[in-house]
């Protein structure tokens, strides 16, 4: 996928739609989903989704005041790791799962430029369950693009994409089945 100052690929069917729907009941039953908050301007909000954090010990995440320990590797998700791992010739140490439960779950403008993550980092995003809009803006220009990330694929973003793009899932009507995303990262500690 072309997209100027940073890297992106869409790998459409990078699990079957038996795989992905298989999946995708597992985790929503099993993954240990919290309502997680944020701090903003000295109020603390629900964040807008559900989350939990896995990784290896030690890959601790911090964002808007919140720090997330991580939660050890499940069987399938250190499966589907070195699945994407030999895919991207990159390595993960720690993966966050978001549940967006309908159309009103979101996920606002942000980069994933978080020190912890280091320069330039390689993060690879699975999609399982509904179809929802993936959308860029170009930090200086202002430029937009819009990616409908469906179940089963695999978005990599890297090179300087977090540097000089934002990105957000926006709220949706008329969706009413849940959506699992997964980003796997690379946390330097
Ligand atoms: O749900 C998505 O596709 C994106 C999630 C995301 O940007 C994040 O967790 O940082
Ligand atoms: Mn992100």
């Amino acid at each position: 996928m072309e997209i100027t100052d940073g890297r992106l690929s869409y790998f459409r069917e990078f699990l079957s739609s038996q795989e992905s729907t298989e999946l995708l009941a597992i985790w929503l039953e099993t993954l240990p989903w919290s309502q997680d908050k944020i701090r903003i301007f000295g109020k603390w909000l629900d964040i807008p989704r559900l989350q939990c954090w896995f990784g290896d010990p030690g890959a601790t995440y911090a964002y808007s005041g919140l720090s997330m320990h991580p939660k050890p590797w499940t069987e399938e998700l250190m499966l589907l790791k070195a699945k994407i791992e030999a895919l991207t010739n990159s390595s993960y140490n720690s993966v966050l799962a978001n549940l967006y439960r309908d159309g009103k779950d979101s996920n606002g403008w942000h980069s994933d430029d978080e020190k912890e993550l280091g320069e330039n980092p390689t993060i690879a995003s699975l999609s399982l369950g509904s179809s929802r809009v993936f959308q860029l803006k170009h930090k200086a220009t202002g430029e937009r693009r819009n990616i409908l990330l469906e179940s089963g694929s695999l978005l990599i973003m890297s090179g300087e994409l977090q540097k000089n793009w934002k990105h957000q899932i926006p709220k949706k009507s008329k969706i009413f089945e849940p959506r699992i995303n997964l980003t796997f990262r690379k946390i330097l500690f």
